[in-house]
C-alpha cells in the first residue's frame, strides 16, 4: 500500500511520477525527489524553481526541504542559487552531512563539491518572471505572491517522509526563508505516524509551527483531516488572540494508515493525490475558516 498527497494543483505530474516509483515498491525518498525535480524544472510553475519568482533584487533564490520519516533525519537549503534541483541538494545535505540546514553560499560550494549540476540563474529566470518582477518593482510592490510543492509519501514498506521546493514569496528581501525549509513548520514526517507540510506566508506559518502541530495531533490519535482542520483553526485564532491578522494558509497531513487531510483558511487550494490501484486526482478544498471575515 502506498499514498502520496501533494499541495497544489501544479503537483499533478509530480504526484504521477511519485506514484510510479512507488508502485514498483520504490521507496518514499525517490518518489519524492523524483515528483519534485519535475516540478522544479517546469518553467511554467511560477513559485518552484526554474521560472520561480525573484526576489526584490530580480534573483532567483530557492528553498527545499526534505526529511525521511525512518531516521527523523532532514536536510535543508535556504537561498540556494545557480542550482535547478534544490530538492536533491537537500537530500544530499540529509544523506551526506552531519548538518540539517545550509544557507546561501555555504550550500552552493557544498553542491559543488559533491558534483551536483549547478546552471547558471540567469538561465533559470524566465521570461514572464522578470517580466512579473519588473512590473512588481514599478509599482513598489510589498513581498507578495507564493506556492510551494509541499509532498508526503508513504511506502510500501511503511516509510513516511515529507518534501517541499519553493523559490518562497515574490520580491523577499534577499536571504529571506520562508516556512519551507524549516523544521516543523513547512514540514515534518515520522514514520509509524505521519507526516504533515504547509503552503502560504511562511512568516504565519513558522510562527506557528503548523507541520509539527498536525502530526502531533496524528500521534495523539486524530484523524488526519481533524488534524489539518484544527491546525489552520487554531493557528489563525491563536494569531487573533495576539493581535495579528493571519494570511493565506494552507497544509496537508498523512497518517501510517495512509489516510489523508487538508485544510485551507482562503479560498483557491488544491491538492493532488495517489494511492494503490488508482489514477492520480486533484481535489479542491473548501475553506474551514476564512481569512478575511476573522
Ligand atoms: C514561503 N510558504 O516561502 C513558502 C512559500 C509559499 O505557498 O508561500 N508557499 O513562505
Amino acid at each position: 500500500m502506498y499514498r502520496i498527497i501533494a499541495t497544489w494543483k501544479f503537483a499533478l505530474s509530480a504526484v504521477t511520477m511519485g506514484a510510479k516509483v512507488l508502485s514498483s515498491g520504490g521507496r518514499a525518498l525517490d518518489a519524492a525527489e523524483a515528483g519534485i525535480r519535475l516540478t522544479e524544472s517546469d518553467p511554467d510553475i511560477d513559485c518552484v524553481g526554474l521560472g520561480g519568482f525573484l526576489n526584490r533584487d530580480g534573483e532567483l533564490e530557492l528553498d527545499a526541504a526534505v526529511m525521511d520519516g525512518d531516521t527523523l533525519k532532514t536536510g535543508a537549503v535556504i537561498g540556494i542559487k545557480n542550482y535547478e534541483h534544490p530538492i536533491t541538494v537537500a537530500r544530499a545535505v540529509m544523506e551526506k552531512t552531519m548538518h540539517n540546514i545550509l544557507v546561501g553560499r555555504g550550500a552552493e560550494s557544498f553542491a559543488r563539491e559533491i558534483g551536483i549540476e549547478s546552471r547558471p540563474m540567469l538561465d533559470m529566470i524566465t521570461p514572464g518572471a522578470r517580466k512579473l518582477w519588473e512590473e512588481k518593482r514599478a509599482e513598489k510592490a510589498a513581498a507578495s505572491g507564493h506556492d510551494t510543492i509541499g509532498f508526503l509519501a508513504l511506502d510500501s514498506h511503511g516509510s513516511i517522509v515529507s518534501a517541499t521546493s519553493t523559490s518562497g514569496m515574490g520580491m523577499k528581501l534577499p536571504g529571506r526563508s520562508g516556512d519551507s525549509p524549516i523544521i516543523g513548520s513547512g514540514f515534518y514526517a515520522e514514520s509509524g505516524v505521519g507526516a504533515a507540510s504547509a503552503t502560504g506566508w511562511g512568516e504565519d506559518i513558522m510562527r506557528t509551527c503548523m507541520s509539527f502541530r498536525m502530526t502531533e495531533m496524528i500521534r495523539a490519535g486524530a484523524d488526519p483531516q481533524k488534524a489539518a482542520d484544527t491546525a489552520v483553526i487554531t493557528a489563525c485564532e491563536t494569531m487573533i488572540r495576539h493581535g495579528t491578522k493571519p494570511r493565506e494558509m494552507a497544509v496537508i497531513c498523512l497518517d501510517a494508515d495512509g489516510r489523508i487531510g487538508a485544510a485551507c483558511n482562503h479560498k483557491g487550494f488544491a491538492y493532488v493525490t495517489a494511492c494503490e490501484g488508482g489514477e492520480p486526482t486533484t481535489v479542491d478544498v473548501e475553506p474551514i475558516i476564512d481569512k478575511d471575515t476573522l
